[in-house]
């Protein structure tokens, strides 16, 4: 295997025998070759597209499969099969769709034509043979910028897949993928046209990300800012983990009435602040923090845990009898639940004994997506033309286990009192809980929401931007963004292909951005990795 897609990679360069976040080679072989084959099927949905073939079926298929390969989603070997067998099955029938329009299906190259072995083994030795990361390119450069590319197009896949479940679609996504998957295999490309694949695909994340926004908004309604508490009270309880709202408001319908309270856990604490979620009596509170540390806050819940999406990790011994999964999300050996009756889950959550007591741990705000920032633009503004507030800072992203991360939590300390931090991603975990008080009303901490939110976060800085008539970059705003997972590199791609600059990334760069790419994109978009402390950081922006 060789992986390093994410931020924790071994040794700062690819996971090469165990993957850090669990991957083992046969997982990780099994997702190389789905993508080898995903390819395949591109580029005859790529020529189907150019002949007015859309296939909507093969549209949210690949969606799926391609997210299912986002790290710590997915680590059952057996789904990976099926994902494979029906990747040539679609790909077959868009072959003869394809040629009975009049479209070239003569593509040479091996994925076209790539037949997967008859069981799990022998799947595994052709992802070995493949050596997928490796034989995307003899350049390194241009091999950097698929990978870049193939990531970005992970995170698209997540937020398609989202949007999707809630009836958002747009076939432009789709044709976008088959065209960048396709992209993968061609030979001869220079850097510059990589860049500019690259920058597409974040200009179609903006649009996945406001086709998730309008499902999620239009679903839910818009979120409103709610008070979560931290604590528990007595009774039985579930934990919902992930980011898929429409399993929670699934969960919430199939618990009402039983005498079991939800608790959010990780990227699920912003759905507290939608009105058609928030209004379930049931819906009661928060419990953890980020998903690296489910190892130590899982087994002290009294409940099951569902996941909905990433991020799992491997579930202990002692709780993994009362994890279940749902969606892509997988781990083999855990109940997993297709049809979305969640009954396994609420009768595990009746045999166990729930909380026996009621804590108060305080509580956090939500819910300060873009209709709740814009409808105060007035005071916002207003403020900045003050001088009562100095300067915005984006604090976002991913969480992870490194423990240079503390960088974030140290630089949200350290920002001065006539500062706003706007935060989104299961980054803010670092920080949530800080008391930092408001500007005039206007509360210091701002949780705009999910890393699946980071449209709603543009549209502030566009809509701030608007008002002063000025460029975004000229706003008097910073972008401070942590990254894990690709979910990160296709917002980061968005950022860029907006000509967002000097925004700074942190823990530390990506093992798979080469130095050569990386000067490309230093002296294009001014982007920097974040410094040694904050101090400097902040100093250097602030002046
Ligand atoms: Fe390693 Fe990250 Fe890949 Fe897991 S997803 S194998 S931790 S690089
Ligand atoms: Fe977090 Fe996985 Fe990326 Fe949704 S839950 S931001 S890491």
């Amino acid at each position: 295997m060789y992986c390093n897609q994410c931020e924790q990679t071994a040794k700062g360069v690819a996971c090469t025998t165990i993957g850090v976040c669990g991957k083992d080679e046969t997982v990780a072989d099994l997702q190389d070759l789905l993508i080898h084959a995903l390819t395949g099927l591109a580029l005859f949905a790529n020529e189907g597209r150019q002949k007015g073939i859309v296939d909507e079926n093969t549209d949210r298929f690949v969606m799926e499969a391609v997210f299912s390969t986002l790290t710590n989603v997915d680590f059952d070997p057996e789904r990976f099969v099926k994902l494979l067998e029906k990747t040539v099955e679609l790909r077959e029938a868009m072959k003869e769709k394809v040629a009975a329009a009049g479209g070239k299906t003569d593509f040479d190259h091996p994925a076209a034509t790539f037949t997967p072995a008859g069981d799990l083994d022998g799947m595994v030795e052709q992802g070995k043979e493949l050596n997928l990361i490796p034989s995307l390119d003899s350049d390194e450069n241009i091999r950097s910028l698929k990978q870049t590319l193939l990531y970005g197009l992970k995170g698209i896949a997540a937020y398609a897949d989202h949007a999707s479940i809630l009836g958002k679609t747009d076939p432009a996504v789709a044709g976008f993928m088959y065209e960048a998957l396709a992209a993968l295999l061609a030979e001869g490309l220079t850097v510059e046209q990589c860049v500019a694949v690259a920058m597409k695909a974040g200009e179609i994340n903006l649009k996945t990300m406001e086709l998730l926004d309008a499902a999620n908004t239009g679903t839910y309604g818009h979120p409103v800012p709610t008070t979560v508490p931290l604590g528990h009270r007595k009774g039985k309880c579930i934990l919902i983990s992930g980011h898929d709202l429409h399993d929670l408001e699934l969960l919430l319908k199939q618990t009402e009435g039983k005498g079991i309270d939800i608790y959010t856990h990780g990227e699920m604490l912003p759905c507290h602040g939608y009105p058609e979620l928030k209004k379930y009596e049931h819906f009661y509170g928060h419990y953890g923090t980020a998903w690296q540390n489910q190892h130590k806050e899982f087994p002290n819940f009294p409940g099951p845990v569902l996941f909905t999406t990433n991020c799992i990790q491997k579930p202990r011994d002692e709780y993994k009898d009362r994890v279940f999964t749902t969606g892509l999300v997988g781990w083999p050996g855990c109940t997993h639940i297709e049809d979305k009756d969640f009954t396994p889950v609420i009768e595990k959550a009746l045999a166990m004994d729930g909380w026996t007591d009621d804590v108060d741990n305080g509580s956090v705000m939500v819910g300060f997506a873009r209709n709740a920032v814009l409808g105060v633009a007035d005071k916002v503004i207003e403020a900045v033309k003050n001088k009562d507030i100095r300067h915005f800072f984006l604090v976002g992203g991913c969480d992870g286990a490194k423990p240079g991360r503390d960088y974030f939590t140290k630089f949200v300390e350290q920002v001065p009192s006539d500062c706003v931090v706007l935060t989104l991603a299961c980054g803010k975990f670092r920080f949530f809980d800080k008391d930092l008080g408001d500007i005039g009303g206007i509360p210091r901490l701002l949780d705009v929401g999910q890393c699946n939110d980071a449209y709603s976060a543009i549209q502030i800085a566009v809509a701030l931007a608007n008002a002063f008539e000025c460029d975004v970059n000229d706003l008097p705003l910073s972008l401070i963004i942590s990254w894990y997972e690709q979910k990160a590199v296709a917002i980061l791609l968005t950022l860029l292909s907006l000509g967002i600059k000097d925004i700074r990334l942190g823990p530390s760069l990506p093992a798979f951005i080469t130095p050569a790419v990386l000067q490309v994109l230093v002296d294009t978009f001014d982007l920097k990795p974040v410094a040694d402390n904050p101090e400097e950081d902040l100093k250097a922006i602030l002046g």
